[in-house]
């Protein structure tokens, strides 16, 4: 049974995603401000981001880039990760963003898997950029670094070598459906890290679905504080909002202070949130002491927010609290709650821990995993939970060098299986009740557990390990690993958190352990999750 989207199609032009965004910039647009950096005050306006969009493009095509090849960004949120990252699509290439957090050992895995030749960052993550670049061959002249000394003096080009000879944009043809813009990673519904080929046209649909819903004008100020290298950040921050005209407010990081001061001073309107926010929003004391009357609207969104925390936010803040679902494979967005709770446009009223409905243009099933047949949708009250399959413009290409994964994920007819567990309603309002695919998220970043059991079993003691996700004391999910200990090993706890934490990223590191005889496992040597988490 197909659940159709209650929202009129939008209309998807076939173009990239410069032209989509840019295109069409008028004159008054050139001079309103799109990017402010809070702590020096500067500020970009659309017609200095587009002049510098176009001399990146120019200066990465002069240096032999464009279509066919990767261009990999490790940078934290600032103004320039803007610039180069649209510069880079300008150009004709592809961009495949990393986690400002990666190790260099999770960088190089990256850069060979992407094959990716050159690398864009900041001094900051320099040290672990250089060391993955120097063992995957590249050349002091492929690391990009953006704040440093440049060029002549240290081998590594900035952004005054790459925007500073004012080249043109080159001229580059390809087609927006099949050539791949962007390049995030993701595990999908299993297994390690993945590149999702996103193109062009995937990226434009989102933007075109999601505008009607988000509600997003060119007088609001938008925090930017979700990372611009995640898929969230990358299409309703760096696109939607851009796309919007809107003005962002780019933080490098979450600091709540911070967070406050900025909304405080630059009078934000709209915040993209993750769940972590909303508890601090909720709960912490400090929060009575800064005036944030001017935001409007806050959307949360890459993990559960429950209705207790999304009625709590509303109320203490006074504003309309929404809440979406997306997913990398789904260039993110597919379901989102739109700016007037759904009364005036689909004449219900989404509560805040529902997903809302399928976007324009784009469809859904409901699908028993055990049985594969379809869920019936009710005419009263909710279905029983299935497997949420999605269908529309933004479903990804598919997974890079992975016909096997893209062929589960990607079923007959165009299905995009989700690996979630959902219900839904008469009106087709969705509500996430679950996670069928293994899957772990900390603090709405992907923590791939086929990745920490590779890497826990390289450890000398440790004779088999399972990881899954649980919930802590505050509700939110963390990495739990079920170690087996080799006979007559003192391995504890702590050796076991500490060791994943100097391998891998923060927020990837195990956060609980336990021992256990054996892991359960089926016949065929899948670990069976269920029982672990039972
Ligand atoms: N409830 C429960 C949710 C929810 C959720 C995601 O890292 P990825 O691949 O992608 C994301 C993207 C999230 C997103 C982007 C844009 C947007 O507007 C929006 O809503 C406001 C959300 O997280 O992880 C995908 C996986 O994250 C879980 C779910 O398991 C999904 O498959 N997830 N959103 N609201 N779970």
């Amino acid at each position: 049974m197909t659940i159709v989207s209650p929202f009129p199609n939008v209309e998807i032009p076939e173009t990239g995603v410069y032209d989509f965004l840019f295109g069409d910039l008028s004159d008054a647009d050139r001079d309103r401000v799109a990017l402010i950096e809070p702590k020096s005050g500067s500020t970009t306006t659309y017609g200095q981001l587009v002049a510098q969009i176009d001399a990146a493009a120019g200066a990465l095509a002069a240096r032999g880039i464009g279509v066919g090849d990767v261009v990999a960004i490790l940078s934290p949120n600032i103004p320039a990760f803007a610039t180069v990252f649209h510069g880079i699509l300008r150009a004709g290439a592809t961009a495949t963003t990393l986690n400002a957090l990666f190790t260099a050992n999770e960088i190089r895995k990256q850069l060979v898997d992407s094959k990716a030749r050159t690398i864009i960052t900041i001094s900051l993550m320099a040290p672990q950029a250089l060391e993955a670049a120097r063992e995957v061959g590249f050349a002091d002249e492929d690391v990009v670094i953006l704040d440093g000394e440049g060029l002549a003096a240290s081998g590594h080009p900035n952004a005054a070598d790459l925007l500073g000879a004012g080249l043109r944009a080159p001229e580059v043809t390809f087609d927006p459906a099949t050539h791949i813009a962007a390049l995030p990673y993701s595990s999908g519904t299993t297994g390690n890290p993945k590149g999702v080929k996103l193109s062009h046209l995937n990226l434009v649909s989102n933007v075109a679905q999601i505008k009607p819903l988000q509600g997003m004008k060119e007088d609001d100020v938008i925090i930017a504080v979700l990372p611009f290298f995640h898929i969230y950040g990358m299409t309703v921050l760096l696109n939607a909002a851009l796309r919007a005209r809107a003005s962002l407010v780019v933080m490098p990081r979450f600091d709540l202070v911070e967070f406050l001061a900025n909304i405080q001073e630059r009078k934000v309107t709209y915040a993209f949130i993750a769940p972590p926010i909303a508890v601090a929003l909720a709960k912490h004391p400090i929060i009575d002491q800064y005036d944030l009357s001017s935001l409007h609207t806050m959307v949360s969104g890459a993990a559960p927010l429950d209705q207790e925390l999304g009625d709590a936010v509303a109320e203490r803040l006074d504003l309309r609290m929404l809440q979406g679902f997306g997913m990398s494979e789904l260039s993110p967005v597919s379901h989102l709650i739109p700016f007037d709770g759904g009364v005036g446009t689909v004449g219900v009223d989404a509560p805040i821990a529902s997903v809302g409905w399928a976007v324009p243009n784009s469809e859904n099933r409901i699908v028993d995993p055990e049985s594969g047949a379809d869920v019936p949708q009710p005419t009263e009250g909710v279905s029983a939970p299935g497997e949420l399959w999605v269908r529309g413009p933004n479903v990804m290409v598919g997974y890079l060098n992975n016909d096997a994964a893209t062929a589960e994920t990607i079923v007959d007819g165009g299905w995009l299986r989700t690996g979630d567990m959902a219900t839904v309603d008469a009106s087709g309002c969705i509500t996430i009740v679950d996670r069928l695919k293994e899957l772990i998220k900390y603090k709405g970043y992907q923590v791939p557990p086929a990745e920490l059991e590779a890497l826990l079993l390289t450890h000398p003691d440790i004779a088999d390990v399972a990881v899954i996700g649980v919930n802590d004391a505050d509700g939110e999910e963390i990495p739990k690993a079920f170690v087996v200990a080799q006979a007559g090993s003192q391995l504890s706890e702590d050796d076991v958190i500490a060791f994943t934490a100097e391998r891998v990223a923060p927020y990837k590191k195990v956060r609980a352990v336990e021992f256990i005889e054996t892991v359960p496992k089926s016949a065929s040597g899948k670990i069976l999750r269920k029982d672990l988490r039972k």
